[in-house]
């Protein structure tokens, strides 16, 4: 049985497995640029984060209605609850969508009805975390919070994704500022290729309450003291940072040296359809490559629920 855990870095577009990527395809009449599923598996060889984002956005392009987003929601709920996940905190990237004209309530609304079945279906509860693209403008950024505003109601909190480097955190000061102001939690992807001045900026100018990735913050001493220091929660994706070559190999992965630092360490699988799994799939593969122990997977699977945005009751209940 694998251990009770809450997943807090996700990317729901990043679930879009080839099977389902073809079959809505068909059902929407776009041509994909691949044979079949084959030919697209082959492509996930990435060299970065662009060579990966680059096919990530076109092959979302097959998601357009809302039983699309649906659909997508309910996949990886039923595969998530199958392997361990009590609580998943979901990104979605509302500019990949509202910039091929499919509108933000057709999004919000799909997904929604996936997850507002997933307790009953699934027993898992669930959160919506809306994420700015940082390599569009702030404007666009801006007037992505604007659109979103009817649908708040359903919407958590806020994040920074997609090409970090070049994109620092305070070209989003004021839409983070925005945010804050209509009660929005926030968090941002910081240090995945990016610099752990980055993680800083994120911390002091957006005011994040926890890190995507962050993975470069051990390039600097200071920075890791504070993040101990204040318990920040790291979102840490070790399939990823291989596949997109953050790390060279996974038994080189910095997390039981972060562990060892105090730092608050939580594992995920950030697009599990592209990196070769899921959440219990990275959990065995730092197993495996890293030798953890049961105790160290236990403090992940604990942090996990502390690093939530749970009440303590809830936390609880789901852990
Ligand atoms: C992402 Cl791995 C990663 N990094 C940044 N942005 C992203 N969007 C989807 N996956
Ligand atoms: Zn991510």
């Amino acid at each position: 049985m694998p251990l009770p855990k809450a997943e807090l870095h996700l990317h729901i577009e990043g679930t879009l497995e080839p099977e389902l990527a073809f079959a809505l395809a068909v059902r929407n009449g776009v041509t994909l640029p691949y044979a079949d599923t084959d030919a697209l598996r082959e492509a996930y060889r990435f060299q970065d984060l662009q060579s990966f984002l680059d096919l990530y956005y076109g092959l979302m392009t097959v998601l357009r209605t809302e039983a699309d987003f649906e659909e997508l929601a309910d996949a990886y709920l039923a595969r998530a609850a199958a392997q361990g996940v009590r609580h998943a905190e979901i990104f979605f990237d509302p500019q990949a969508h509202t910039a091929r004209g499919v509108d933000i309530g057709t999004v919000v609304e799909g997904l929604g009805r996936a997850l507002d079945r997933a307790r009953e279906r699934h027993g898992v509860t669930t959160r919506l975390i809306l994420c700015f693209l940082r390599d569009q403008s702030a404007e666009s950024a801006l007037e992505t919070l604007e659109a979103a505003e009817p649908y708040l109601h359903r919407i958590t909190g806020v994040g920074l994704d997609s090409a970090e480097v070049g994109h620092p955190p305070r070209k989003f000061a004021a839409v983070y500022e925005a945010a804050a102001a209509l009660g929005l939690r926030r968090v941002a992807h910081a240090g995945e290729e990016g610099p752990a001045d980055y993680v800083r900026e994120a911390l002091d100018v957006l005011g994040v309450e926890r890190v995507d990735h962050g993975l470069r913050c051990v390039e600097d001493a200071d920075l890791v003291a504070r993040l101990v220091r204040d318990r920040v929660p790291l979102t840490l994706c070790p399939l990823s940072n291989v596949r997109l070559r953050a790390v060279d190999v996974l038994e080189e992965h910095p997390l039981p040296r972060m562990m060892d630092a105090g730092l608050l360490c939580t594992v995920n699988s950030d697009d599990p359809a592209y990196f070769g799994g899921y959440v219990e799939d990275n959990f065995a593969a730092v197993r495996q490559a890293l030798g953890l122990g049961e105790e160290r997977l236990r403090e992940l699977a604990r942090n996990s629920f502390e690093a939530a945005f749970l009440d303590d009751d809830e936390a609880l209940r789901a852990a």
